[in-house]
């Protein structure tokens, strides 16, 4: 069912900006990751810009809904998202992996507003909401909580211990998002020119399907097939959620689409400007 036509190019133009905001940090840096980052912008933008229920005022408000990345080393995505929801001034993004920054490298929840978990350590930030998904039944509260992870990281045995954990007390109110982007750090040397990971994991909504989640997957760079399957992960009862967001690393620039050497790689200033070129022509079009 597709979304209001309004809110697709609403959401479209700001997921042009997160682009943007995020190729432009990593530049100023000299430093941070940029392919996973590319991947998760319009889960980023659906998530803050739609599905949760939050207050930018009050980052700490107790009922607000929780979205932990799991996934910390793309959180320049983050930052640029919740600059524009409101959090923190947009040019703060630009003080990203600084020395004294509140923008570091991986999310830390004592010092960026609106950061619900630090995370970095792939794997270990897929418990901690389960925890507070738990809690929030414990307390009889009615917020819903995420944890967006990647393919990658999903080879963590942390994770499927937070899988079954969740299954066995019928979680419903967390729901899963993996960022099934089949690219990870590196390739292998061997392959010469083939820039794509030619191992990419298997079989992930069978997976979960495995530990007893519902499972839904989508398009997750397209608001009208992600939109509708986040609301419907927040009606399934009995049992958590898993959305299997089928993604594109580097995903909006054509270059760094699918190559696993853009993971964490510096644009220089001639692939900045191809790069906002492109993402120009292709918001005109
Ligand atoms: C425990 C742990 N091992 C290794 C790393 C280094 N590392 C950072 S990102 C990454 C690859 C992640 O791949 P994926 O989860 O698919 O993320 P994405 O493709 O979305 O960037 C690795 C190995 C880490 N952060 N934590």
């Amino acid at each position: 069912m597709p979304i209001d036509p309004a809110l697709k190019r609403d959401l479209q133009a700001k997921a042009v900006q997160v682009r943007k905001l995020i190729l432009q940090a990593v530049h100023k840096a000299g430093a941070g990751h940029v392919g996973g980052p590319l991947s998760m912008v319009e889960i980023a933008v659906a998530m803050y810009f739609k599905i949760l229920r939050i207050d930018p005022k009050n980052p700490q408000w107790p009922d607000r809904d929780r979205y932990v990345l799991s996934k910390g080393h793309s959180c320049i995505a983050l930052y640029a998202t919740l600059a524009l929801r409101g959090f923190f001034p947009v040019e703060e993004v630009f003080t990203y992996d600084a020395m004294n920054s509140r923008m570091q490298g991986h999310p830390d929840m004592t010092k960026t507003p609106g950061i619900d978990m630090s995370s970095g350590s792939l794997g270990t930030g897929a418990s901690p909401p389960l925890g507070m998904a738990l809690a929030a039944k414990r307390l009889g509260k009615d917020f819903h909580t995420w944890v967006h992870l990647g393919d990658g990281e999903i080879q963590e045995g942390q994770v499927w211990e937070m899988a079954f954990v969740a299954s066995q007390y019928q979680v419903d109110n967390l729901t899963a998002i993996v960022d099934y982007n089949r690219v990870q750090q590196f390739g292998f040397p061997k392959d010469g020119n083939v820039r794509r990971r030619v191992n990419p994991l298997v079989q992930v909504p069978e997976k979960w399907r495995a530990f007893g989640w519902h499972v839904i997957e989508c398009d997750g760079h397209d608001f009208d097939s992600l939109i509708p399957a986040c609301e419907e992960a927040k009606t399934i009862k009995g049992r958590p959620t898993c959305i299997v967001a089928h993604t594109i690393k580097g995903k909006g620039v054509s270059f760094m689409e699918g190559d696993y050497n853009w993971h964490a790689k510096v644009p220089s200033p001639e692939e900045l400007a191809k790069a906002f070129a492109e993402l120009e022509a292709a918001q005109a079009g």
